[in-house]
């Protein structure tokens, strides 16, 4: 602690009140387990068991590098370039697996690079001792949200539980997850007389995806163990997680995009053009944002049979036909074709240029094209080109109709070809 100490003398000779001296906030290691829930009952079992060592700082760059020793051997960690330094083990098949990859004993967290270093902070583990059950959203509560009404609150519960262990503490949590718009829809926790919860009307939206996670944690806190008054603990959270959609209203489209060949869906922005089924005529024209795995939702404020014109950045326009909005619209899905560098619709001789005069580059490169990465690893190579070649001559938009559909306009750094 003698870089803090001198920091704090200095600031008090030149009459500065310190925003904070470097320290270890908070030092913790998690033997995790998970399972799903996809029925109104307790799930299977768990399907996956990890373990984790976090050490966070209060401030960033003060621990750069670190390691953790002791009863599992030495075991690396992971600097965050921020306040963090992680280790994650690998999956483990069972708890008989997870005590003899990590048994009981004392796990020293050794800080060996930045201004903190050298420190080191010990914990006692004790043998794992989870939740005497797993946690499922019960009393009919998980059915009644799949396909729930839109703009109605539900309610949730599950049960209590108890553990053993010394020292224990108990936590509950709950937490759900809009993935349609990519927000927190709920957050809350608790000891575990925290059994039962409900979801706010406004939170259940028409025709959005979900995903929640309910944990029951056990956990035993052990205080100075070697940096300062920094509170560390051993954690054995259980959680389940699960999926729920709520039904879209009529007026409503939903579902999923997929983008051709590129996993990076996450925040894509997608141009969609609605129109009178059948004609040009124009209804609704925006752009959105794609949720987590490319669900989407909206109201083209319309009603009667239209086509919906779906447009990526890179990728060609799809079209869905005769959508009856009198209806909720909840699976309207649709695979866009990878390929259009140049975002005019269709995959040819201008886009193929343009992966050529980027081949073999990286991100951060001078001649690195970020519309020729198509697959968004990050370089131009084979697997771009492959996709380009696949999708050759492939046209989005219907030929003769001139309605622009284009999502982004320019790119940087993009040689004008002629
Ligand atoms: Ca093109
Ligand atoms: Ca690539």
């Amino acid at each position: 602690m003698q870089h803090s100490c001198k920091a704090f003398v200095t600031a008090s000779l030149i009459g500065l009140t310190l925003p904070g001296s470097a320290t270890v906030s908070t030092y913790y290691i998690n033997y995790y387990r998970s399972q799903y829930q996809t029925a109104d009952n307790a799930p299977a079992g768990p399907n996956y068991y990890g373990f984790s060592a976090f050490l966070i700082t209060s401030g960033p760059s003060e621990a750069t590098a670190g390691n953790l020793t002791g009863a599992a051997g030495s075991l690396p960690m992971q600097w965050d370039n921020g306040t963090i330094l992680v280790h994650y083990g690998p999956s483990q098949n069972s708890i008989a697996e997870m005590q003899a990859s990590y048994p009981s004993g004392n796990y020293t967290f050794n800080i060996t690079a930045g201004p903190l270093a050298p420190v080191s902070g010990t914990l006692p583990v004790a043998a794992i001792h989870y939740p005497n059950r797993d946690p499922w959203l019960d009393s009919g509560t998980y059915g009644a949200l799949q396909n729930a009404t839109a703009n109605v609150a539900k309610p949730v519960s599950w049960g209590t539980f108890t553990s053993t262990g010394a020292q224990p503490f108990r936590a509950t949590s709950f937490n759900v997850v809009d993935m349609t718009e990519i927000s927190l829809a709920h957050t809350n926790g608790g000891d575990q007389t925290y059994v039962a919860d409900t979801l706010a009307a406004n939170k259940m939206k028409s025709g959005h995806r979900y995903f929640y996670g309910l944990v029951f944690n056990s956990y035993y806190q052990w205080p100075n163990q070697g940096f300062g008054t920094a509170q560390g603990s051993v954690s054995y959270p259980s959680q389940t997680t699960g999926y729920f959609n709520v039904k879209a209203n009529p007026g409503t489209i939903a579902g999923k995009i997929t983008l051709e060949a590129n996993p990076y869906i996450n925040g894509k922005n997608i141009r969609m053009i609605t129109r009178r089924a059948g004609t040009n005529t124009i209804l609704d024209t925006r752009v959105i944002s794609l949720g987590y795995e490319g669900y989407y939702a909206f109201e083209p404020g319309t009603t009667g049979m239209v086509d919906v014109y779906f447009k990526g950045d890179y990728w060609i326009t799809k079209k869905v036909t005769n959508i009856n909005l009198g209806v909720g619209q909840d699976n309207v899905n649709a695979t866009l074709f990878n390929g259009d560098c140049n975002g005019d619709d269709v995959v040819d001789l201008t886009d193929y240029t343009r992966v050529l005069l980027a081949f073999n580059s990286i991100s951060g490169n001078p001649g690195f094209d970020v519309s020729a990465d198509l697959n968004g690893d990050g370089t131009v190579d084979l697997t771009d080109y492959t996709i380009l070649v696949t999708n050759f001559n492939k046209l989005g938009r219907a030929r003769g109709d001139s309605t622009q559909v284009r999502v982004t306009q320019g790119r940087h750094g993009v040689p004008t070809l002629g």
